[in-house]
């Protein structure tokens, strides 16, 4: 029934709207109770825990042949046609590498005291080795001294992505282990030179991603899909390459710096938390993750892992597996998704993985399926399974579609109903004690989504770029209050 444009049910919320606003002397003193009452109603996260944003590279800087930078293979593969869904390259994006001064406002203006960026290979190597580019740097000290003014802790990624294209054209990028060795010696360079500043270096991005996406789906550059083989050799040279670049911070950075990997764990989650499904969900997290994390934390491939693979299994030098498991300060965990719902095997097998039905929801981008309780799951497996004392969610956040309203605003409910959720879930990892230590919120600003272009924002301010305006959306005002409070409401 539709009367006046109102639909029976919008009548009905609007009745249940004016009953709530007869009583709202009583609904008013509830709020006020809860709010004086903080520690009822706020999930308080441990005293010191670290709040931050992240970005990266190749997806805010621009400036792409500014200061003698060398071209990276996502500056050949946006230019390709058809591979980025809008058409649009990152060629300015949101114009970082001239208005980071502005940008780190925009940290500071949220309260956040940590900041995770990476550094473009391109600009420090243009060739990917050989003479470094004297500029290479600089633009990076001044971003960190930006941020050390501001009170804000740098957290540096080495590789997010943007190999220097002269490695792809010169040995096929990683798959050659002359790119893991280049990688280290970039590393071993730009942490002699930073770490009397930046404490914290994260060697890779997602190796998960960038291996499948950009070897096998061929929707990341390079654009390959190889067979599978070829893709376990590339995931093996990524390994080598974080493992080489372990033990090059470890002899060239200022003693006391920590350094670990970013990756988007396969987190498995029991479907029903019983304890034969968390053991499960336990052992299928070790298996999902057998080709990189696992091999890090463990210094080897797991049997399964290399059964399955059988003929495709990598080859490699005996000594390749000891750099990779090289001991490591931290772990960093991109969570965004619950990669697999578990039960426990039947039949002899240790596990079951449930498919996800079609109406499972979704955020605004189609992989980006909601399951808060990941982010519970993610660091508590790597703590339970490896052992792992100190562990940082380096990205969590989500897509949506950020229209601003005629006041020029943007209500981004959607994206605070999401992190309010994982957040909670968080909080309740921190609860039992997981070492979780802080928290980096992708992202600070809406920026070039890979393959989506422009077309999916995931930042905390939107960005017009056209004019590079950047807007404060409602959840950097959450996310704002979250810092403060050191908790969730
Ligand atoms: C990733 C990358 C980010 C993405 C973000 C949203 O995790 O895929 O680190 O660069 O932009 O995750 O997809």
């Amino acid at each position: 029934m539709r009367f006046n444009g109102f639909s029976r049910r919008h009548f009905a919320k609007i009745a249940a709207w004016s009953a709530l606003a007869i009583s709202s002397k009583s609904a008013e003193g509830v709020a006020n109770a809860a709010v004086q009452n903080p520690k009822g109603s706020l999930a308080a996260f441990p005293r010191g825990f670290l709040w931050g944003t992240a970005t990266s590279a190749y997806q805010i800087e621009g400036a792409i042949d500014e200061d003698g930078r060398g071209i990276s293979i996502w500056d050949r593969f946006v230019h390709l046609n058809g591979k980025i869904i809008d058409q649009s390259t990152a060629d300015v994006a949101n114009d970082h590498y001239h208005r980071y001064k502005e940008d780190v406002q925009l940290i500071k203006a949220l309260g956040a005291k940590a900041y995770r960026f990476s550094i473009a290979w391109p600009r420090v190597f243009p060739e990917g080795a050989g003479t470094p580019n004297p500029k290479g740097l600089d633009f990076y000290h001044r971003l960190v001294d930006e941020l050390l003014a501001n009170g804000i802790e740098p957290f540096a990624t080495l590789y997010h992505w943007d190999l220097p294209q002269a490695l792809q054209d010169r040995y096929g990028g990683w798959r050659s282990r002359e790119t893991s060795k280049a990688f280290a010696d970039y590393a071993g360079y730009v942490a002699e030179r930073i770490s009397d500043r930046v404490k914290s270096i994260f060697t890779i991005n997602e190796c998960g991603r960038l291996v499948q996406a950009g070897f096998g789906m061929g929707i990341d550059a390079p654009g390959l899909n190889l067979p599978q083989k070829e893709i376990n050799q590339v995931r093996h040279h990524v390994a080598l390459g974080h493992g080489l670049a372990v033990q090059a911070v470890r002899a060239h950075a200022r003693r006391g710096t920590r350094v670990g990997p970013a990756e988007n764990i396969e987190v498995c989650i029991p479907a029903i938390e019983t304890p034969a499904n968390v053991r499960a969900a336990e052992i299928a997290t070790r298996e999902l993750n057998a080709g990189y994390l696992t091999a890090i934390l463990e210094g080897k491939y797991t049997d399964a892992f290399l059964a399955y693979a059988g003929a495709n299994a990598p080859t490699y030098e005996p000594e390749d597996l000891k750099a990779i498991g090289s001991p490591i300060d931290f772990v960093g965990l991109n969570v965004y998704q619950p990669n697999q719902y578990v039960t426990a095997g039947e039949n002899g097998h240790p596990f079951t993985l449930l498919p996800f039905p079609a109406t499972y929801p979704r955020m605004d981008s189609s992989w980006l399926r909601i399951g808060p309780e990941a982010i519970y799951w993610a660091p508590r497996h790597v703590a339970k399974l490896w052992n792992v004392k100190s562990i940082y969610i380096t990205e969590n956040g989500t897509s949506a579609a950020d229209k601003p309203t005629e006041d020029g605003k943007v209500y981004d409910i959607d994206r605070i109903m999401f992190l309010r959720n994982y957040l909670g879930q968080l909080h309740r990892a921190t609860l039992e004690g997981v070492p979780v230590k802080g928290y980096f919120l992708w992202s600070l600003m809406d920026n070039f989504e890979w393959s989506d272009g422009y077309e999916k924002r995931f930042g905390l301010y939107h960005v017009d770029f056209k004019t590079q305006r950047r807007t404060p959306k409602l959840s950097a005002s959450f996310y704002r209050e979250v810092i403060k409070q050191n908790a969730v409401m």
